[in-house]
């Protein structure tokens, strides 16, 4: 089977194809770019490939994407509907991204940017005391890394509610399933931290109409995909109190361009997509072990339902 690795925003594909044949016992891999033509690939493996990738190469039989979300590969021209997507599962990236949540949740509930701002100015000024019964939390997305936010949050004695497609059970956290609860689910929670996939049905669900409807002093944490944030309401939410901030680590045009509003407003802070990045020993030794699988017959995990979109 010929094997492709084709990313065009790897910087050092080379070590990765070492890698990846040190784990694939008799893998020779292509490092397979726009100068590559045509090579007769059977797998891809793939992070932000070349645009025509599946043009070039419409012998490709599966792919494993180094990475959780799908969302930019399924748009491919060319990518056959029968052929499966086989995407990458936490691979460090749930703790990353639990951490991250911790992280900007607390930089709000704890008055943390006031106490930098006031120790520029040199003052000694305490601030309320945390009542955690005042910052409930919700969780956009319960799979992979939704569910270890939450549970991550849950641990901290957060009020902790999961909204997703077919609901979660999970110590301590209340759950909400199916687009018919997503205003109950909106109406409990103050901190919205968005881990959702990009599909059709998900793409903008983060506007002025769901925004709208969270509890006062309200707080937004994308680390999503930018396409499920409306961008242009963002800023008139700030302005009209309905939300107090965001922290955002991913925007519908990345990099973010310099001269995006964005950049400027100090009630948001930005990121440049690293909520959680995939850890490559554990990325290489799950794709080997995915493309073994896939190879003997064996049942995978990880398979994207692609009329789902995730
Ligand atoms: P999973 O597929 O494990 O989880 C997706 C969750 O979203 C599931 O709980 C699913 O519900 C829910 N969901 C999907 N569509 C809907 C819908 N229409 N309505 C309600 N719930 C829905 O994905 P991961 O947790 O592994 O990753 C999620 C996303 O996080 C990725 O797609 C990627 O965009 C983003 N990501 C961002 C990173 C960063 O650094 N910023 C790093 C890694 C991931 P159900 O359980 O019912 O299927
Ligand atoms: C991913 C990401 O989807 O890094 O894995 O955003």
């Amino acid at each position: 089977m010929k094997i492709i690795f084709a990313s065009s925003t790897t910087s050092d594909p080379d070590s990765w194809i070492r890698l990846l044949e040190e784990a694939i016992p008799g893998a020779e891999i292509v490092n397979w770019s726009d100068n590559s033509g045509t090579v007769g690939a059977d797998l891809a493996i793939t992070w932000s490939p070349p645009h025509d990738l599946f043009l070039r190469e419409p012998g490709i039989q599966a792919v494993f994407n180094l990475g959780a979300g799908v969302d930019a590969l399924l748009k491919l021209p060319g990518l056959r509907d029968n052929v499966p997507v086989i995407r990458l599962e936490d691979a460090g990236m749930a703790v990353q991204m639990a951490e991250y949540a911790v992280y900007a949740l607390v930089r709000a509930s704890r008055s943390f940017d006031r106490y930098q701002q006031l120790q520029g100015e040199r003052r000694w000024e305490p601030q309320q005391d945390i009542r955690r019964r005042n910052w409930p939390v919700g969780v956009l997305g319960m799979g992979v890394m939704g569910a270890r936010v939450a549970q991550m949050l849950a641990a901290l004695e957060y009020p902790v509610a999961g909204w997703s497609r077919s609901g979660k059970a999970l110590p301590d956290v209340q759950s909400f399933a199916g687009s018919d609860t997503l205003p109950a689910f909106l109406a409990r929670t103050r901190v919205l931290i968005n881990t959702l996939p990009l599909t059709p049905e998900t793409r903008g669900l983060l506007n002025r109409e769901t925004l709208g409807q969270l509890l006062p002093g309200a707080y937004l944490v994308n680390v999503g995909r930018g396409g499920h944030l409306v961008e242009d309401d963002l800023i008139p939410l700030l302005d009209s109190g309905v939300l107090s901030g965001a922290t955002l680590d991913v925007f519908s045009q990345e990099p973010l361009p310099t001269g995006h509003p964005f950049w400027a407003d100090p009630r948001i802070t930005i990121t440049p997509h690293v909520a959680a990045a995939s850890l490559r020993e554990e990325t290489v030794a799950q794709v080997a072990e995915k493309i073994r699988r896939y190879r003997a017959g064996e049942a995978l995990t990880g398979i994207v339902a692609r009329e789902r979109g995730y």
